[in-house]
């Protein structure tokens, strides 16, 4: 399948992962409901990365205080993204899963790498300036939470980071941290690589293809919910923006919005978008197949969802192992670089 075993590297070059060892670590914020983009550009690569590797995946509540959040939503929607993304397949024995706030090393080594990054670096963070824009109030955590995602990343001696396009410049910086506390106090960290699929790794808008698919600044009918009522998945597709000709091709310059669908398509089928492009004369039926395809996805997720999420106390008993697990490996990562930076040991 497209997507699935080819991954396009930092460098521009392809990687088919291996059968291996090595650990992946991904983190998700439980800012609301996952979205398609979510699903198709980091969920589902987390279901792939469970098996064969050593997979450890986060669900970032500190990360979703970075904007202003309802504590009782906070909590909620925290048991809710556990909840889907076990639906979605992610198997607990096979990975680890738990919440961030479990595992105080995160905010621990997060204070460590922001004395480790700059001001500068910082400031050049585009998800940095796009949210800002957005928000009323820009908490000191939104500007400086790129270094509590090297933290999250670098407690693990992570090898790879599945992540959408989005993620690519947050993952620079993690290895610049790496690379610098290394050169600094020794070799302390794993440098990761990040790993960004080669299809569906931006899922746009389907109002304004020219934006990305986001939680936070989509157009009223832009964002597809992978929870949402099937009915209502189908009328956003019929919806979708193309353009004024009639041509169905993959052209993300002059035709976005085409270009958006079939990328959708193509990682839900798993065939290459070219190809799909050739099946189709007309939008109205390229809009009809993508959303019944994009529904036949998601109806088993919301189905199982359904069941995982009538037992809050099975959800928190599953974090709770995973923490246990997570801590494991975390204080031991910790207390390297809390050793190597020079900070007393209370041993
Ligand atoms: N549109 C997208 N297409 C492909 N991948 C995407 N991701 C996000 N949007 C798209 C990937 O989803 C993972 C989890 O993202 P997050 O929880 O950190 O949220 P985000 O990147 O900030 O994007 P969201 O979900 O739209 O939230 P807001 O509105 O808060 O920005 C990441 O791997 C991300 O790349």
């Amino acid at each position: 399948m497209v997507g699935i075993l080819r991954w396009r590297r930092r460098d521009g070059t392809t990687l088919t992962p291996r059968m291996s060892t090595q650990r992946v670590f991904s983190g998700i914020q439980p800012s609301g409901d996952p979205h398609l983009g979510n699903l198709l550009g980091a969920i589902q690569n987390y279901v792939r990365y469970q098996h064969g590797h050593d997979a450890v995946y986060c669900i970032v509540d500190l990360h979703a205080l970075t904007t202003p959040k309802d504590p009782d939503e906070l909590r909620a929607n925290t048991l809710r993204m556990t909840n889907l993304l076990m639906a979605a397949g992610l198997d607990p024995e096979r990975c680890i899963l738990f919440a961030q706030s479990h595992v105080p090393e995160h905010a621990q080594l997060g204070w460590l790498m922001e004395t480790t990054v700059s001001f500068g670096e910082l400031s050049r963070m585009t998800q940095f300036k796009d949210k800002a824009d957005r928000s009323e109030f820009i908490s000191a955590s939104l500007f400086t939470y790129p270094a509590l995602q090297a933290a999250d990343i670098l407690l693990y001696d992570t090898n790879f980071v599945p992540v959408g396009d989005d993620q690519r410049q947050h993952l620079e910086l993690s290895r610049d941290a790496a690379q610098r506390f290394n050169s600094r106090f020794g070799e302390t960290f794993v440098v990761p690589e990040h790993v960004i699929p080669e299809i569906a790794a931006r899922v746009m808008d389907l109002q304004r293809p020219n934006d990305k698919m986001s939680k936070t600044a989509a157009a009223e009918n832009g964002l597809i919910y992978v929870l949402e009522d099937l009915k209502s998945i189908e009328k956003k597709f019929k919806r979708a923006v193309t353009d004024s000709d009639d041509e169905v091709r993959l052209d993300w310059e002059n035709k976005p919005g085409v270009s958006n669908l079939l990328e959708i398509l193509s990682a839900v089928t798993g065939t290459d978008p070219h190809e799909l492009a050739g099946n189709y004369t007309q939008y109205g039926a390229l809009k009809v197949d993508t959303a019944e395809a994009v529904v036949e996805l998601v109806r088993p997720i919301q189905e199982r969802f359904a069941e995982l999420n009538a037992d809050p106390a099975e959800t928190m008993r599953i974090l709770r192992t995973g923490a246990e697990k997570a801590s494991a490996i975390a204080s031991v990562v910790y207390d390297r670089a809390r050793d190597a930076i020079g900070l007393l040991g209370p041993e």
